[in-house]
C-alpha cells in the first residue's frame, strides 16, 4: 500500500495533467478533453510511480514502455511526457500547430511517444510485439498498453488478446479506460460489448477492476499485474468521462468539444479550486 505523501503527490500531479491537457485545448478550437482527462491519474501513477523511466533519457533500453491504443487522448500522454522534461513547455501552446511537436495523435518524433497511434484497435497488437521481443532480449522491462471502452468493438485487439495469453506474456499489463462513453454517446448504446471482464478471461486474462481516479488501488493493481505469472493482465479502469470539470463529466459534448471563452475560464477555475482540496 502506497503511503499518503506518495498519494498526494500523484493526485497533485494527476491535476496538473489535467490543468496542462485543458492549457493545450484552449478555446476556440476541438480537442480531447474527456478519454485524456479520464486517464490523469493513470497517467501520473505509471509516469510518476510504477513505471520504469529515465528522465535523462527516454530511449533508455532498459526503460518501461507505454503504448497509447486510444491514441486520440495523446493530450493527457503529452501532458506526461511535459512533466517529465522530455520537451519544453512552451510546445503544449503550439500542440496540433503546423510546425509544433505534439500533434494530435501519438508520434515518434516526441520523446517519450513508443508508438503511432490513433487508428483505434492496433495498440495492443504493437504492445505485443514489444512484451515478445523484451523477452527475448532478456530484458527485464514490461509493456503497458492503454486502451479505450468504445475500441473494445475493434475485432485486431481479440486477436492481440489471443497471442498475448498464447505466449504467456506476463511482462504485458493492459488497461481498459471503462469510461461507458465514445465519439458520440454511450458505448452500451452505440456497440454493446457486455461482460468485458469475462470476455477477457475467456481469452486467458488475468483481469483486475479498479477505481481509475483511486491513485491507491491503481499502484496496488500494477503491483498485483507484476505478481502474475504466465499470463498477461488486464486492469479494467472504472472511470469517469471529462472527469475534474463538471460540465464535462459524462457527456459526449467534450469527447473532441471546443471550449468557449466562458467555458474555459470555468474549466479552469474549477482545476484550480481542486488545488486546495489535495
Ligand atoms: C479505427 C478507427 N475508427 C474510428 C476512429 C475515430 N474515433 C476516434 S475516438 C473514437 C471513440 C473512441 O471511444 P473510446 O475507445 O471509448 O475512447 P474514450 O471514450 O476513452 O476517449 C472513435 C470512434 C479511430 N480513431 N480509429
Amino acid at each position: 500500500m502506497a503511503n499518503e505523501a506518495v498519494i498526494r503527490e500523484l493526485k497533485a500531479i494527476a491535476l496538473q495533467l489535467r490543468c496542462n491537457v485543458l492549457e493545450m485545448i484552449g478555446t476556440g478550437k476541438a480537442g480531447h478533453w474527456g478519454g485524456s482527462s479520464s486517464l490523469a491519474e493513470t497517467m501520473a501513477v505509471l509516469y510518476f510511480h510504477s513505471m520504469n523511466v529515465d528522465r535523462n533519457n527516454p530511449k533508455n533500453p532498459e526503460r518501461d514502455r507505454l503504448l497509447l491504443s486510444k491514441g486520440h487522448a495523446a493530450l493527457i500522454q503529452y501532458a506526461a511526457l511535459c512533466e517529465l522534461g522530455y520537451f519544453p513547455r512552451e510546445e503544449l501552446q503550439r500542440v496540433k500547430s503546423l510546425n509544433g511537436l505534439l500533434q494530435g495523435h501519438p508520434d515518434l518524433t516526441v520523446p517519450g511517444i513508443e508508438a503511432v497511434t490513433g487508428s483505434l484497435g492496433q495498440g495492443l497488437s504493437l504492445g505485443v510485439g514489444m512484451s515478445l521481443a523484451l523477452r527475448l532480449d532478456k530484458i527485464p522491462n514490461r509493456v503497458y498498453v492503454i486502451m479505450g471502452d468504445g475500441e473494445q468493438s475493434e475485432g485486431q485487439l481479440w486477436e492481440a488478446a489471443m497471442a498475448a495469453s498464447n505466449f504467456k506474456l506476463d511482462n504485458l499489463t493492459a488497461f481498459l479506460d471503462w469510461n461507458k462513453i465514445q465519439a458520440t454517446g454511450r458505448t452500451e448504446d452505440i456497440f454493446s460489448i457486455p461482460d468485458l471482464d469475462r470476455k477477457w478471461a475467456a481469452f486467458g486474462w488475468e483481469v483486475l477492476k479498479v477505481d481509475g481516479h483511486d491513485i491507491g488501488q491503481i499502484i496496488a493493481g500494477i503491483n498485483q499485474a507484476k505478481t502474475i505469472k504466465g499470463k498477461p493482465t488486464l486492469i479494467i479502469l472504472d472511470t469517469i468521462k471529462g472527469k475534474g470539470v463538471s460540465f464535462a463529466e459524462n457527456t459526449p459534448t467534450y469527447h473532441n468539444g471546443i471550449f468557449d471563452e466562458a467555458k474555459y475560464a470555468q474549466a479552469k477555475a474549477e482545476l484550480e479550486a481542486q488545488k486546495e482540496t489535495i
